[in-house]
């Protein structure tokens, strides 16, 4: 009987035709995000072909070069960049991509109207090892005058004037997420059709949790607050769950409850991770989904950012577990 088959099963709902039939969900022509979400999902494609091949192809191992930040790039981080950096300029919508694997700002399309910041392998530690990794996105309009090739202070915007932010999970399955400022909304990988489907629609990270996720063997050397918070976490019997991928952790936190936290040392207080390339797009997808995000001190959306390769400690997660770390602070 086909209406009982597989074949009868209803397609699901394609990305392209949610951001059609959701138009309201975007401030500027919805064609305009079309083609930006179709031009980042062609970058994870090809993304997604290396990674699932991994051990078979020569993107395991260092590239043999380092990033601005004085870290190894891995051969994946390289590939990945090049591969959005070229979907971006083909699809034409980007003026300007600045990229964690990037020291400077590269201007794209003169006539483009977005500024794309991008990490484009999150959890690069992790490739080698075939543990969840991701790409992390964020997506500004530009306010500079259109033609004019952008400029440095162009690109530092802060976190809260972002149009869409999103992320792929490169894990058992691949998954997009994204927010365009009124909700979230995921979709999982159908390498069959080449189409990524509806899977997720209207996701709420849970007000609380009982994970927490932190590289806990640094814990000697984080500020007493956070430290103080980790003990309440074991008083609580809160569960520990660290990947060493933020998206994948984030993810996890988004459908679960949790929080994740990277703090900065007492030798370094700014952390690690970088505000333009990975906090405030994860930032904006955590207050869209209920949760929150701080360094501690402030909302990480209200945070200028004064260099491209900036730092900052990140706290995020289920909004009531933001707020009981906040409390130590
Ligand atoms: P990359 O973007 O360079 O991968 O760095 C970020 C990251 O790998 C996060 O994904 C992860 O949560 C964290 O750093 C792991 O850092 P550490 O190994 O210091 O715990």
């Amino acid at each position: 009987m086909i209406q009982s088959s597989r074949i009868a099963l209803p397609v699901g709902t394609t990305l392209d035709r949610f951001v059609k039939s959701n138009q309201t969900q975007f401030s500027y022509d919805c064609a305009d995000l079309s083609q930006l979400l179709a031009d980042i999902v062609l970058g994870a494609k090809i993304v997604n072909r290396e990674v699932n091949k991994a051990g078979l192809v020569d993107i395991i191992g260092a590239a043999g070069s380092t990033n601005t930040s004085g870290e190894q790039q891995y051969k994946l981080d390289v590939l990945a960049n090049l591969a959005f950096e070229q979907a971006l300029l083909q699809g034409g919508q980007v003026c300007t991509l600045v990229s964690e694997e990037y020291e400077f700002l590269v201007n794209l399309n003169e006539t483009g109207k977005y500024i794309v910041a991008i990490d484009p392998i999150d959890g690069s530690s992790n490739i080698d090892v075939d543990v969840s990794i991701g790409t992390i996105f964020s997506i500004y309009r530009r306010t500079s005058e259109a033609g004019v090739p952008n400029t440095i202070t162009d690109v530092l915007i802060k976190g809260s004037e972002q149009v869409v932010a999103g992320y792929i999970l490169y894990g058992s399955s691949t998954m997009l997420v994204y927010t365009s400022g009124r909700g979230v909304n995921g979709f999982t990988y159908e390498p069959a059709l080449g189409e990524y489907l509806l899977s997720h629609a209207d996701m709420q990270m849970p007000k609380k949790g009982s994970v927490y996720s932190v590289n806990e063997g640094q814990s000697n050397f984080f500020p007493a607050p956070v430290r103080s918070y980790l003990d309440y976490c074991k008083v609580e019997r809160y569960a520990t769950r660290y990947v060493g991928s933020l998206v994948a952790d984030f993810h996890r936190n988004l459908l679960k409850g949790g929080i994740y936290l990277y703090p900065g040392t007492l030798e370094d207080p700014r952390g690690k991770l970088r505000l333009v390339f990975e906090c405030n797009a994860l930032a904006f997808l955590a207050e869209q989904a209920g949760g929150k995000a701080t360094d501690g001190n402030i909302r990480i959306l209200d945070k200028q950012p004064l260099t491209l390769h900036e730092r900052t400690p990140l706290y995020v997660g289920s909004s009531d577990m933001v707020d009981k770390l906040k409390g130590y602070f």
